[in-house]
C-alpha cells in the first residue's frame, strides 16, 4: 500500500492524478499545511523540505523497510518505474518524460507558485507590481514553451500521455484565475481539455477538497495565523550535539 502526504494543492493533485491513472491502491494522510502538519516531526522525517506531498511505500520491490520518497516529480518517477506505467517505454522515451517532468518541477511549477503568492498579497503587503509583472510574463511564456511543444505532439513527452502530463495539469487548471487566456494557446487547449475529459485526472483533481477551507470565510485573525505559517518561514535550527562536528 501507498501512503500519500497529501493536501488538495497542484503538487498534492500530480500524484493522486497519478495513483488514479495507474489503478495504484493508496491511502490518503492528510497534511494540512494551513494547520502546520508540514513541520510536525513525523512528517518531517520523510519530507525534511517541510512541504508535500510525499510518498510512502509500505511493499517497496526489496522486500525491506517501507521506503519514503518527497519532491513530488521524485515520486512520480517512484511510482512511474515501480508500476512500470506512465514513465516512457523505451530509454529514449523515458528521458523525453524526464526532461519535461523537470521543466515542470523547476519552471511551470515554482513559477505559478510565486505568481500565486504575489498576486494574494497585493492587497497586503504594499506595491507587489513588480513582481506580478515579473511572474505573469514568466507564466505566460511558459505556456507558450507548452503550446508549442504541443504543436505537432499529442502529449508533452511525445504521443504517449505520461507523468509530464499529469505533473503540468493541476498548474494549468486554473488558468483562468491566472489571467491567461486560453484561446492564445490553442494547442496547449487542445491538449488541457483533452486530459480534463479524464476520468482518473478528474478522480485525482477532487481528492480532498471537500477538506480544504474556504479562505474567504476565515476571521482576519484566522487568515494572519496563515499568512505567518506559511510566508515567513526561516532555517529551523540543526541539533547542537551529536553530529559529525563531534
Ligand atoms: N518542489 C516541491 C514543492 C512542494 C510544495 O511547495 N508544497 C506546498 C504545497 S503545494 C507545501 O507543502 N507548502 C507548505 C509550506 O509552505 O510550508 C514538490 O514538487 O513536491
Amino acid at each position: 500500500m501507498i501512503d500519500v502526504h497529501y493536501w488538495p494543492t497542484p503538487n498534492g493533485k500530480k500524484i493522486t492524478i497519478q495513483l488514479e491513472e495507474s489503478g495504484i491502491d493508496y491511502n490518503v494522510v492528510a497534511c494540512e499545511i494551513g494547520r502546520g502538519a508540514q513541520f510536525e516531526e513525523g512528517f518531517l522525517a520523510i519530507s525534511p523540505n517541510n512541504r508535500m506531498p510525499a510518498i510512502v511505500d509500505h511493499a517497496p520491490k526489496d522486500g525491506g523497510k517501507p521506503l519514503s520518497v518527497f519532491e513530488s516529480g521524485a515520486c512520480m518517477m517512484y511510482l512511474a518505474e515501480k508500476y512500470g506505467q506512465f514513465g516512457g517505454d523505451s530509454s529514449r522515451d523515458k528521458w523525453e518524460v524526464y526532461q519535461w517532468l523537470m521543466w515542470q518541477m523547476a519552471n511551470q511549477g515554482p513559477k505559478t507558485g510565486e505568481r500565486g503568492h504575489f498576486a494574494r498579497l497585493k492587497d497586503r503587503e504594499g506595491d507587489q507590481s513588480y513582481a506580478l509583472r515579473r511572474f505573469n510574463d514568466e507564466l505566460h511564456r511558459l505556456y507558450g514553451v507548452m503550446n508549442n511543444r504541443l504543436y505537432d505532439r499529442r502529449f508533452l513527452a511525445g504521443n504517449n500521455y505520461s507523468i509530464a502530463d499529469m505533473a503540468c495539469y493541476p498548474w494549468v487548471a486554473g488558468w483562468k484565475e491566472q489571467g491567461i487566456d486560453i484561446d492564445e494557446f490553442k494547442y496547449f487547449k487542445r491538449w488541457f481539455n483533452q486530459l480534463s475529459e479524464r476520468p482518473a485526472v478528474q478522480k485525482g483533481m477532487a481528492i480532498g477538497e471537500d477538506q480544504k477551507q474556504d479562505y474567504s470565510k476565515l476571521s482576519e485573525k484566522e487568515i494572519e495565523r496563515v499568512v505567518s505559517l506559511l510566508y515567513n518561514q526561516r532555517a529551523r535550527p540543526a541539533p547542537e550535539t551529536g553530529g559529525l562536528l563531534e
